[in-house]
């Protein structure tokens, strides 16, 4: 295998930032496979034009259908709103495609549950499937996870998490999918809240178990969307409901004991991609924030009394995962190299014949966190099993 030809399905957002992993990817590192910008799919033929002209896409689709049939594609990457995550992924599976599939996995459990069981089917004939949880391979989240699984802050007590952004603080922002339940599934819960769940448990190497929450729309009705479609949209006329949260509070136990306590907000005024994590061991404690992404806060509780503190440890150096393919050591990495990393992992994995990770069960299991927190918040609160 020397090249992988990947067919991405949707260009929005999450396409310029998957756009940017593939192209970079190959340049960077010495991949055992090149990674080949083939196609690239969506509705709008003049946006998917445009797009594909300016990201470095071959050729360009109005059917994402047509990729099952087509021979020389080896990947499909889906970028699309969780809505159509699982007719595509299951689809291209059953096709011999490998798999990449942004993040949540999908809009609910059942078809999360659906695309895990495809994928370990795909599996057994060495086709393989991913989720995007891109912030794993944020260098200094991958030195967190290698400190604590290792024992280095000892046994594991108590997990902070929380991902706090404030893009709907403004209650003129438009209704957007992002709001919408029947394209997005969940709101801060699933977009912002599944990154904070993922990292705990990749992080300590523990899966949540039982939660208890709390989901409110704080605003709950905006602006019809005129144009643009993300983040970033403009209001036009008329006003629509709001159907998912923009505010969730969660407790969790995760298998090894620990406790957990979640936050994930688009209502958080002043926070505007603050994605933390501080976890607390017998011995130590590791501590890192997205809005300082190139540095991990690490507690060592055996230091001498009077010289013990959290150390700050930039995480640029050639020792770091990912880091030494890059600048020379000290050279910062920002928000897009997480996308090549995670490029580079899936090509590795693909050509090794291993299951990459995230894995779509490891994706299912987010899901049923996410599922579990929105039944415990219909019943006030109640300690909800994962299940
Ligand atoms: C929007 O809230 C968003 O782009 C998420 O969808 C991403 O997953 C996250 O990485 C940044 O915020």
């Amino acid at each position: 295998m020397t090249t992988l030809r990947v067919a991405m399905i949707g260009y929005g957002f999450m396409g310029a930032a998957h756009s940017q992993g593939w192209r970079v990817a190959p340049r960077f590192f010495d991949l055992p496979a090149t990674p080949e910008m083939a196609l690239l799919v969506g509705r709008n033929g003049g946006s998917v034009a445009s797009a594909a002209a300016k990201w470095g896409w071959s050729e360009t689709s109005s059917d994402w259908r047509e990729v099952l049939d087509r021979d020389d594609i080896d990947v499909v990457d889906i970028v699309t709103p969780g809505d159509s995550h699982a007719e595509i992924a299951i689809a291209a599976l059953a096709a011999g495609k490998h798999v990449l599939c942004e993040k949540p996995l999908a809009n609910t459990v059942e078809e999360a549950e659906a695309m895990a069981a495809a994928a370990a089917e795909a599996a057994a004939r060495g086709v393989y499937a991913m989720v995007g949880f891109t912030y794993r391979r944020v260098p200094a989240v991958a030195l967190a996870r290698e400190i604590v699984t290792s024992g280095g802050i000892g046994d594991i007590r108590q997990v902070r998490a929380e991902y706090l952004q404030d893009w709907l603080v403004d209650e003129k922002a438009p209704l957007a999918w992002r709001l919408q339940k029947e394209h997005a599934g969940s709101g801060a819960l699933g977009d912002i809240g599944a990154h904070a769940i993922d990292l705990s448990q990749f992080i300590t190497g523990q899966r949540l178990v039982d939660v208890a929450g709390t989901i409110e729309t704080v605003v709950k009705e905006r602006p019809l969307l005129e144009s643009g479609s993300g983040l970033s949209g403009t209001a036009g006329v008329g006003v629509g409901t709001v159907t998912v949260d923009d505010l969730a509070l969660f407790t969790g136990r995760f298998d090894g004991g620990a406790l957990g306590s979640y936050v994930a907000s688009r209502m958080s005024t002043g926070r505007k991609n603050a994605l933390r994590i501080e976890v607390s061991g017998s011995n130590g404690a590791i501590a890192f924030d997205l809005e300082d992404m190139n540095a991990l806060h690490v507690y060592d509780g055996a230091a001498p009394a009077g010289r013990q503190g959290f150390t700050k440890i930039l995480v640029t150096e050639p020792e770091h995962p990912y880091v030494g393919a890059w600048w020379p050591a000290g050279h910062m990495l920002g928000y897009e190299h997480g996308f090549s990393h995670q490029a580079k992992d899936f090509v590795e994995a693909i050509a090794a014949g291993v299951q990459p990770e995230p894995s779509f069960a490891d994706g299912l299991h987010v899901q049923r966190v996410l599922g579990a927190v929105e039944r415990s918040s219909e019943e006030r609160g109640a300690w909800t099993n994962v299940g």
